[in-house]
């Protein structure tokens, strides 16, 4: 089942230079493709609609704040499963709880600053990538 997934690579990621080491592991896995990639700083429009079903809580404000604290990687990848996949190698949002060998367990310690964003289901992927990549057929 080959799919189309939103991958972005946050803030702390860029500024730690953790970007080739990231894309390498999804590059790695067997049959994926990234077919589009962009360093880009994310305004507040863009926020809220990628962040809107989290609106209100407590963590949302922070977060919108530290996703537009410098740039981003946003990226397609396509390939086998890999909605689902690149959310395992991503690991669980928080960092502390994600296991050695997923990049959240690799690289992080702080729930909010967890390098990785991944889609988390095909109709998320559907509606992220329209966000990110209006131009996608
Ligand atoms: P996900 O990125 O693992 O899918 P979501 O629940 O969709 O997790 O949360 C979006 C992002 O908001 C997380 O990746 C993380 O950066 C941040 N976040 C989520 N929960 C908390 C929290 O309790 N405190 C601080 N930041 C949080």
């Amino acid at each position: 089942m080959s799919q189309r997934t939103l991958v972005l690579l946050k803030p702390d990621a860029v500024r730690r230079g953790l970007i080739g080491e990231i894309i390498g592991r999804i590059e790695r896995k067997a049959g994926w493709q990234i077919t589009a990639l962009e360093l880009r700083e994310l305004d507040q429009e863009t926020l809220e609609l990628h962040y809107g079903e989290h609106k209100g809580k407590p963590f949302y404000e922070p977060l919108v704040a530290f996703m537009s604290s410098g740039p981003v990687v946003a990226l397609v990848v396509e390939g086998e499963r890999v909605i689902e996949g690149v959310r395992a190698l991503a690991g669980p949002t928080d960092p502390i709880a994600a296991a050695p060998g997923s990049i959240r367990g690799d690289y992080g310690t702080i729930v909010r600053e967890n390098l990785i964003h991944a889609s988390d289901s095909e109709e998320s992927a559907i509606r992220e990538l329209k966000i990110f990549f209006p131009g996608l057929s």
